[in-house]
Parts: C-alpha cells; structure tokens; sequence
C-alpha cells in the first residue's frame, strides 16, 4: 500500500451546521470536496498515535463511496484500526454507544438525519469525540478554518474494502474491523430497560407499529423489537434501509411519517406507535389515535424514571434545548433537580453529560437521551415508553393526561416554513431584531410582552458562549414565541416558530394545541410580518 499527498484548494462552503456538514450530493461529488472535508478533521484532532476510528452511516445514497475514500485516507493519516458497520451502516446512537465501548479517538457518521437522500438528495458527515458526542462548536469552528485553508490531503492507494462480511483486514499498517452495527447497541439497551416486563408486554396483546421510514433503525428495530422481544414481525415497517428512503421524507413527524399515523389514527389502530429518522436518533411517539409531543415525551420520562431500571437510582438533572417548553422544568422541580436550558443541537448537551450534571436531555425536534451516550436516541425513547407502558398497565393517552393533571400542560407546537427564499427569512429575523425595543411591554389582548432577547448560552462547564441562538419574545403570564432559522437544511432557508403557554386547568387539557395556541400564533404572523415578506400563509409542517 502506497500513500499519496494530493494537492486540492479549498472550498469556502464547508462550515458544519446545527449537525455536521450537510449538502446535496452533487456538491459532495465535486472533486475533492469530500476529501478536504474528512483531512480538515484529520488535521484538526492532531490523530493521536494507535487510534481507532468509528465510521459508519444511515446507508443513505453515497454512503458506500464515501466510507471507501475515508478509509484509505484513514490508513493514509495514521490510524491504527478503523471500525465499520457491516454495509456500511451505523445508526447515529450505535455510532456512539462504539465510540465509547471501545474508547475510540472518534467517529465519523455519515448522514443529513432527515434530509431526503438520493442522487439529487442531501449526504452529510459529521465528527464525533471521544466522549461519543458531537463535535462541539469549537472544534466544528476549527475544522471550517481548516478547510478554507487546505493544500493538500493525504489518501493510501489500496483497494476497496469488502463491507458486507464481519471481520478483520489488514490494509497495510491499519485493521479495518467490519462489525456488526446492531449488537452493541442491543446489549446496550438490555442493560437499561426491563427486557422480561416488555416482552410480556407484547406478548399479552398489546400492539405496536414502529415506523423505520427506510432509513437506518430497520436493522435495529427488528432486532430489538421483534428477536429480543417477541413484538410479531409486522410491528416493524418499512424495515429495510434504502439509498433514498423509499423516495420519503424521514422526519418522524405528523406530516412526513404519514404511514404510521394513518394506522395509529385508523380503525382497529394499535395501542403505541412509533417512528424514527433517517440516522436513528429521533424519535415520535403516538398512542392510539394520540400524538404526544416531544416535549411532553421528556418531561413525563423523567417522571417516570424511577420506573426504569437503568434510572432508578435517580438523575442527576435534565437539559432541554431552548426551544423545548418548559414542561421538564416542572417535573425536574418536583424532583429538587436542575434543569439547564441549552441552545439547539445536542452537542450543547455533552459537557453537561460528561460532568455528571445531567442524566436525562431532549429536544422539542423529536430528539430524546441520556448519558447513557452522548447522542439523541430514537429506539431508547422508544424502549423508555414500552418500559413505562410495561410497568404502569395503563394506556398511553391515560399517562400523559395524568401527567398533565399533577404538573399542568405545556401547550406547544412548532411551525416549519421551509424552503424559503434566504433573503425573505433573513428580513424577518432581522425585523424581529430591530423590534426589541418597541414590543417590549406591548399589550397584545390578554398578553404583554414582557422581554425580548436573542438567546446566549454560556456552558456552565467550559465558559464558552454561544450567541444568536433564537429570537424569543416572553409574556408576562409565561407564554412565549421563539423564531429560529433551521441549520440543518441545504436549499433556502426554514423558519421555525416555537409556541407556547401554560395551561393549569384540567378542564381545558383536551383542547387542541392549534386552537388553544391560536393568539400566540396570530401575534407571530403579525409581529414577523410572515406573509407579507414570506408570501406564506400557512406552515408547511406543524408538529
Ligand atoms: C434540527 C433540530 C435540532 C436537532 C437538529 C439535528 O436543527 O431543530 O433540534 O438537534 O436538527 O437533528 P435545525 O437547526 O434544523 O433546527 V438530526 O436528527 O438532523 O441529527
Ligand atoms: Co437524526
């Protein structure tokens, strides 16, 4: 095996979003765009001497190019051992869980999560550290400065590895381990949930459908749900991973996941219902012919915790992204733990995990996790849920109302416009901005503004700050509107409006979101002045 330096210039567009790098795949078709992306890392980590590399992804199209050139670049910078999933693929959490069972330097996940793959698709890759988590923001800072200044990038001339059988290769001073993607992670989860109260669950006649959405959890799923706990095949859908998807959408939500809930919403539906992402880290949960919203799915698992044997010693505290309502701070108060509020993405969550200041983290996104590693975690919530089921005998819609009854509900929803000409969004944002001052204390019927900020964090455990976060506007009674733009989309720009307000009264508790929410939603569009500068009348997903 020889290895080669090439010389490459740089590509200016290279700065990772809220998630890793994320393109459509002609951009990371052009040449050397990928390869300067995958040195930029390289040179940024330094690669320590005798290091191991995870690397695997959601089997999205471009997937099993992909990690052939990050492989021989592996072997040409160093690396001592590569660990790949079988066929390439890697779910983001079982990414994770390897990253720190075998205490890797790292990994590499290739995914754009719930971007559409294919050919004309979105492809993404995204660094994770040694502690399983994704890079945080200095470090995804350095490897942008990096790629606007590369020269060069170093590569091994070798073969393509075979990646569909398990085992060891040697490709000149480096092993290439081809694993199985699934089994860690299974163990892993044995070890936290009551395996023995689910199964009999499931085999008491309690039904589910969990939706794959074609995308990475299939495997997963099937081997978990259906091997390991005896649920009949056909709880799985659209099981098996595919280059584009099925040529779907695989955002787990009322609009994309439109299979799942045409079945939990339809006759004879199933008691719980489920779906997941393109790269396995989301989840949504419904129940029979009942959405509960991701905020409210953190909030009553830390309720519930003590319920779970792998939290029954208690947590430490729980973290919500900003956006997220405000339904786990209630339930963290009840507790006497801290709740922190971090920006949106869940690399703000890993120093917080690492520190031992929290056990439980989630964001309104559909993204839901603990320390157990230090990425979101689709299946976990979705064992978290059957455990919960498990030991309360009662049906899901029951718990949540229950819920709502001791800790009041937090009325929420989110509004996605998305494909939205950059310049429109950015008018609006900065509209917002400029209006501050003026809407502060601005009495909008029962409401008044009482504060207007962009949201900054700063990371209790390292100092750093993180700016331009959101635009919130807060209200006295404790409603509030967050507008956000999305950083994870490839075309255009989306607009995200977060609303919500609290409801303590149990006789309005069946109301539905939209309409208990319709004066927050109306002020929105007024002070944005949405349609105006958008053209836009309605969300193009609600959750
Ligand atoms: C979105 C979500 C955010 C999530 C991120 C990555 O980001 O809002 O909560 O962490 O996706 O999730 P944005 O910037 O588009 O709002 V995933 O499943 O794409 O790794
Ligand atoms: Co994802």
């Amino acid at each position: 095996m020889q290895a080669g330096t090439v010389v490459t210039t740089p590509y200016q567009d290279q700065k990772p979003g809220t998630s890793g790098l994320r393109k459509r795949v002609p951009i990371f078709q052009q040449t050397h765009y990928l390869e300067n992306f995958v040195q930029s890392i390289f040179d940024t980590i330094a690669v320590p001497p005798n290091s191991t590399l995870v690397l695997g992804g959601d089997g999205r199209y471009y997937n099993r190019e992909a990690i052939q050139v990050i492989l021989k670049m592996a072997a040409a910078n160093g690396f001592w051992r590569v660990m790949v999933g079988r066929g390439g693929i890697l779910s983001t959490p079982a990414a994770s869980c390897l990253i720190r069972k075998y205490r890797t330097c790292g990994g590499i996940i290739l995914s754009a999560s719930h971007n559409p793959g294919g050919p004309e698709g979105d492809f993404g890759i995204k660094y994770n550290t040694a502690n399983g988590g994704p890079a945080p923001e200095k470090i995804t800072e350095a490897i942008f400065a990096a790629c606007k200044q590369i020269a060069q990038y170093r590569i091994a001339d070798m073969p393509d590895v075979e990646l569909d059988r398990l085992g060891d290769y040697e490709i000149g001073d480096m092993t290439v381990t081809v694993i199985d993607p699934v089994e860690a992670y299974a163990e892993l989860m044995e070890s936290l949930f009551d395996f023995a109260s689910i199964r009999s669950l499931l085999v008491s006649g309690f039904r589910i459908k969990f939706d794959a959405m074609h995308a990475v959890t299939g495997p997963y799923a099937r081997e978990i749900l259906v091997n390991r706990l005896g649920a009949p095949a056909d709880s799985v859908i659209n099981a098996v991973p595919l280059p584009d998807f099925g040529g779907g959408h695989p955002d787990p939500n009322l609009t994309y996941a439109h299979d799942l809930v045409e079945i939990l919403y339809g006759e004879n539906a199933p008691d719980f219902g489920a779906a997941s992402d393109g790269d396995g880290d989301r989840n949504m949960i419904l129940g029979k012919h009942f959405f509960v919203t991701p905020s409210d799915s953190l909030a009553i698992l830390a309720a519930n915790a003590y319920l779970v044997p792998g939290y029954q010693q208690g947590l430490a505290g729980i973290a919500r992204s900003m956006p997220t309502s405000a339904a786990a701070d209630r339930v963290a108060k009840a507790l006497g733990i801290p709740c922190f509020e971090t920006p949106t993405g869940w690399k703000f969550f890993g120093n917080l995990m690492d520190a031992g200041k929290v056990t439980l983290c989630g964001e309104e996104s559909f993204g839901t996790g603990s320390d157990h590693i230090r990425e979101k975690d689709g299946l976990w919530a979705v064992l978290f849920w059957l455990n919960m089921l498990a030991a309360r005998k009662q049906s899901l819609e029951t718990i949540v109302r229950e819920h709502w009854a001791r800790f009041g509900r937090n009325v929420y929803s989110r509004h996605d416009y998305e494909g939205i000409p950059a310049e429109a969004a950015n008018s609006v944002m900065k509209l917002l901005h400029g209006s501050f001052e003026s809407l502060k204390g601005v009495q909008f019927g029962d409401l008044q503004v009482k504060l207007c900020d962009d949201f900054s964090y700063t990371d209790p455990v390292d100092g750093s700050v993180s700016t331009g976060q959101g635009v919130r506007i807060l209200f006295t009674d404790g409603s509030r509107i967050v507008f956000r733009l999305s950083g994870t989309g490839t075309e255009g720009a989306t607009l995200r409006i977060y609303l919500e307000s609290f409801e303590p009264d149990v006789g309005k508790h069946h109301l539905d979101a939209q309409e208990s929410l319709s004066t927050l939603i109306s002020i929105a569009s007024q002070i944005s002045e949405l349609h105006k500068r958008t053209g836009r009348i309605q969300p193009t997903v609600i959750t």
